[in-house]
């Protein structure tokens, strides 16, 4: 993997947005206080869940269990349990909860996806904990959306809310600015001859990252002492049902055969 630029200005990264501390060391506490909580509360529930639960691999065969409509993805090979990802999460936690209406993230997603206002689609945790936070593999958010929303997942953005200095000892994540532009690609494809040379960006808690779901991006393992957690929020057009909303409507139709739960995570998650 090449990883030829490091970002750090308040630029437009051809399609992407980095906005440097867009939060207060204050809020990034409280929003910390909020994920630690909400990763507290999904695991009680899983512990106590009766075996056995719901339970399947993620494509590169890490496993992910499903409690209360929670997709809990584990990190593979820790010698404790260890939380990699949550979604969907914001319902979990007040602090989260939030964070929707917060027009420090709502105007810059309208923006990019250029409609007057926007609304939930569904929310992540990334936690990528010290020493044991593993790689995501190149990929688009498009890919797993695609399987609920067909070609409208195009038309969604992801606002990363760093908690956490991020690096790329921690595993920072990288894109490939302009890459949103050439379409769907295959998880695990790295990136081409034609595309921009990829782009760690290295930024404060408290910044935000913003992207289309076409583009492509990666993040390496930490491998650092610091851990590098991350909310997402993926917004839409404002007035679509969010994702759990349209899972409930498939399972009410009886239509979608192939979608059997919103809860799970893609390729790269
Ligand atoms: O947290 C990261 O580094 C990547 C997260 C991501 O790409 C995802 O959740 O789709």
């Amino acid at each position: 993997m090449h990883r030829s630029g490091v970002h750090h200005d308040d630029l437009a990264l051809d399609g992407a947005v980095v906005l440097h501390a867009a939060f207060t060391p204050t809020e990034v506490t409280r929003l910390r206080m909020g994920v630690e909580a909400a990763v507290e509360r999904i695991t009680r529930c899983a512990r106590s869940e009766p075996e056995p639960v719901a339970t399947s691999q993620s494509s590169q065969g890490h496993r992910l269990q499903t409690v209360h409509g929670t997709s809990i993805h584990w990190e593979p090979d820790t010698s404790r349990p260890t939380v990699r990802n949550l979604r969907p999460v914001t319902h979990l936690d007040a602090r989260l909860t939030q964070l929707w209406d917060e027009p420090r993230l709502t105007r810059p997603a309208a923006d990019l996806l250029g409609v007057p206002e926007v609304g939930p689609l569904t929310s992540k945790i990334s936690f990528k904990r010290a020493g044991v936070g593993s790689e995501f593999i190149w990929h688009q958010d498009y890919t797993f959306l695609q399987r609920f929303l067909g070609t409208a997942a195009r038309e969604a953005v992801t606002a990363m809310v760093l908690l956490d200095d991020a690096d790329a000892d921690n595993g920072a994540l990288t894109l490939v600015p302009g890459s949103h532009l050439a379409g769907p690609r295959p998880d695990g494809e790295p990136p081409n001859a034609a595309d921009a040379p990829p782009v760690t960006i290295e930024a404060a808690a408290g910044s935000v990252l913003l992207f289309p779901t076409l583009m492509l991006h990666s993040s390496g393992p930490n491998r650092s002492e610091r851990d590098r957690r991350a909310l997402l929020l993926l917004y839409q057009p404002a007035g679509r049902p969010n994702l759990d909303e349209t899972h409930s409507r498939v399972a009410e139709t009886g239509g979608g055969d192939q979608v059997t739960s919103t809860a799970g995570f893609g390729s790269g998650e």
